[in-house]
């Protein structure tokens, strides 16, 4: 057994289960080296994709290997270093890590995606299941390593005790994934059950290589840096389980009982390509009547991005794809 039944007890009953030191002080500062080389290294041919400027009007994703140094003086977040980098699959899948999780579920995880977040999330307190539920309900778990100190003003997580018993709000297609336009409900829906749960958060201040694992339905959420400039590196892994991708083809395994779901990084494009679009965007007077050719939530900007004839000939996005892209069955 990884972990005592007390424990497996402690995560059904609460929805979290807070290992502190299980990762040595060593490790954690070799993982701190390595971030720090990724940044020095990064350059053509990097294939990760960094969400860069958080929390300012300039927020965005773009490829690391294009970020300036700039982009690591604020919030960002690195995505999906497990799909290329070995460290970080060693740390996310780690054999320790993973039988501890693989008792918690019942089944053996496989990392979906990574988050390496030096400033924290600042996120507002969320379901995950919100952005990427398991086939089966539930068949999902988080684990979260702090790679420096979680302090009252480095924005460190929060979480709800319990609120994993919550009933998940169903969304108007019946489903459990976000409908951006019906946050407002589902927040509201919130609010009402953490009340009639008699749930409150629990700020989480942690130690370099103490882990917390959350259930899928554990709300939680990143607070805001009260000491402007004060970072929170922490590297947050999402799993979903072979029981939901029994297939070799679905997934990579790289080493025993160590897989990554097989799936491409975030969409990205050149920053070139993203500064041409937004220029072309500005200069648009789209009449009325051709917005109205289009489905309402078309997405001018990313026609653009993934459609670069377009882009070239300067077409007005609505009326390209009202007139041809449509029929030509074109992404937006
Ligand atoms: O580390 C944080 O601030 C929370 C990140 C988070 O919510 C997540 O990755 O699911
Ligand atoms: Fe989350």
């Amino acid at each position: 057994m990884a972990i005592d039944s007390v424990q497996v007890q402690d995560f059904a009953r609460d929805g979290f289960l807070l290992l502190r030191g299980f990762f040595a002080p060593e490790r954690v500062a070799a993982i701190r080296r390595h971030i720090d080389a990724l940044w020095a290294t990064r350059r053509a041919g990097n294939p990760f994709v960094i969400d860069a400027y958080l929390e300012t009007p300039r927020a965005c994703r773009m490829f690391f290997r294009e970020a300036e140094d700039d982009v690591r003086h604020g919030p960002y977040k690195l995505n999906d270093l497990h799909l290329d980098d070995e460290v970080i699959q060693q740390i996310s899948l780690d054999a320790g890590l993973i039988a501890v999780l693989g008792e918690l579920l019942g089944s053996t995880p496989i990392a979906i995606n990574t988050l390496l977040l030096e400033y924290g999330s600042q996120q507002q307190a969320h379901f995950d299941t919100y952005f990427m539920p398991s086939r089966t309900p539930n068949m999902m778990i988080a684990s979260w390593i702090a790679l420096e100190a979680a302090t009252e003003t480095n924005g460190p997580l929060f979480y709800y005790p319990g609120s994993h018993r919550i009933e998940p709000y169903r969304f108007s297609n019946g489903g459990i994934s976000a409908i951006a336009a019906e946050m407002e409900k589902a927040d509201a829906y919130r609010e009402r059950m953490i009340a009639r749960h008699g749930l409150a958060p629990v700020t989480l201040l942690a130690e370099p290589g103490d882990v917390l694992i959350w259930h899928a339905q554990l709300l939680h959420g990143g607070s805001p840096i009260r000491q402007r400039g004060e970072t929170r590196m922490s590297l947050v892994t999402h799993y979903w389980t072979t029981h939901d991708y029994p297939d070799a083809e679905s997934r990579i395994e790289i080493g025993p009982d160590q897989y990554l779901l097989r799936r491409p990084h975030q969409e990205a494009f050149p920053r070139a390509v993203m500064r041409d679009v937004e220029e072309f965007l500005r200069s648009l007077t789209t009449p009325p009547a051709h917005r109205a050719a289009v489905p309402p939530d078309f997405n001018a900007r990313r026609y653009l991005l993934l459609n670069a004839d377009v882009l070239a000939a300067r077409m007005d996005p609505h009326t390209h794809y009202a007139m041809f892209g449509k029929r030509e069955g074109r992404g937006w």
